[in-house]
């Protein structure tokens, strides 16, 4: 079949909307008609060429949600009409990882993913003839996208696909690393760097986990409105002070924090929130993705006092059994999704996406199909 997707030809350059041809799903392949996707730092961050992983020419996108119009032989967990949320971490629940009840991590399919393509080692997108790789196993931003049957999570038909898309990642990925990564305790302070769409899912996770203070970082102000509303209480500007943020961070809480989050994706400040950490026990959770080459360090000292450095990837949170609970959560109002969309528009303007997300005017774009 054919269809319009949004195409990455090279690093740095704006998103073209193509004609693409998209093959039938193979064995243990799924067909998905996107309905709407989100649009996360992640995808400009792999746009840019800073990701060591990063394939060109590419479909991007991995926040979507959608309903299954066909399935490849084999397939026998979904069916057409079923509703589903793309999983950049797929959940076969057979490999090591997902048998090892220690992580979210599956292995079955990431090797292919990761070089842009389906687990049998070849493309489903191409455009007069030439592949076209797929991103993240997902590859939401094309009106419909092959997905392997093990990174889909179906869920309940009657959730609103143009909100729940963010559960596809930012939202879950905030809410999931404090649950899940850092098991945040009642009474808990938290500090959390970076008050983007993971920023606030983090500050809506640490609120839900009963914390007492929630200390909320950024160095674009426009930020903390909606940080507050979440549940931040206290706002803090970097450029405020002359001494470095670890220090400010310290001083305003006796010693440190129990946990931080960087959601920035910058060393020096992956470094901070380390560092912004009570001795003997505060743990820091890396949340943000850093480029090629790029490389955190600290004092050792920092770790023999007792901080913990941990990383989170999608909340720790395995997608085919436990998505379905946050659209529930969602749905029953445990989980507030609404005040992130704060733009909507079709795959032609994508680029505008971008451009609203680099000059920090957006939470999250929706791409409405
Ligand atoms: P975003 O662009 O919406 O938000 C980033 C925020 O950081 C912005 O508010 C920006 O003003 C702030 N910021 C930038 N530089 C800063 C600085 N020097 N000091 C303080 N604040 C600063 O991005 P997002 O979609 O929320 O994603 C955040 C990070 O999380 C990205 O690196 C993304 O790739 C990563 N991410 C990781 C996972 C995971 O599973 N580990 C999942 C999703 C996103
Ligand atoms: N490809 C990059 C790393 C990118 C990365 O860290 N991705 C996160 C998800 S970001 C979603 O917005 C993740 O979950 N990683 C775990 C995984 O298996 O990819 C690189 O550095 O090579
Ligand atoms: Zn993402």
């Amino acid at each position: 079949m054919k269809c319009k997707a949004a195409i990455a030809w090279g690093p740095g350059q704006p998103l073209k909307i193509e004609e693409v041809d998209v093959q039938d799903p193979q064995a243990g392949e799924v067909l998905v008609r996107m309905v709407a996707t989100g649009v996360c730092h992640t995808d400009a961050f792999t746009l840019s060429g800073d990701d060591p992983e990063g394939v060109f020419p590419a479909i991007l996108g991995h926040e979507g949600a959608g309903v299954v119009e066909a399935v490849g032989e084999g397939v026998t967990t979904l069916k057409p009409g079923d509703h589903v949320i793309p999983l950049y971490t797929a959940e076969c629940g057979e490999c090591k990882f997902c048998k090892s009840g220690k992580t979210n991590l599956c292995s079955a399919v990431r090797e292919t993913q990761g070089k842009g393509l389906m687990p049998d080692g070849t493309s489903r997108f191409s455009i007069d003839g030439q592949p076209i790789f797929h991103y993240m196993g997902t590859s939401t931003f094309s009106e419909y996208s092959v997905v392997p049957e093990i990174a889909l999570a179906k869920i309940q038909v009657d959730a609103p696909l143009e909100k729940v898309c963010l559960l596809g990642c930012g939202i879950t990925t905030g809410i999931g690393a404090v649950l899940n990564t850092a098991k945040v305790e009642e009474g808990a302070t938290v500090a959390v760097f970076g008050l983007g769409g993971i920023g606030l899912s983090v500050i809506q996770g640490a609120r839900m986990a009963g914390a007492a203070r929630i200390i909320a970082i950024d160095i674009n102000e426009a930020k903390f409105e909606m940080a507050r509303q979440f549940g931040a209480t206290d706002c803090v500007n970097p450029k405020d002070f002359d001494a470095p943020i670890q220090q400010v961070i310290v001083d305003m809480t006796d010693g440190g924090v129990d946990y931080s989050f960087e959601c920035i994706g910058n060393v020096q400040l992956m470094r901070s929130a380390l560092e912004c950490c009570h001795k003997g026990w505060g743990e820091s959770i890396v949340i943000g993705v850093a480029g090629a080459g790029q490389e955190i360090s600290t004092r050792p000292f920092q770790l023999v006092t007792g901080r913990v450095w941990k990383g989170s990837a999608f909340g720790g949170v395995k997608g085919r059994s436990q998505l379905p609970g946050y659209v529930e959560d969602y749905m029953n109002g445990k989980i507030e999704i609404d005040p992130f969309v704060t733009h909507t528009m079709g795959l032609e303007d994508i680029n505008e996406a971008f451009e609203l997300m680099h000059k920090g005017e957006s939470i999250r774009t929706v791409i409405l199909f």
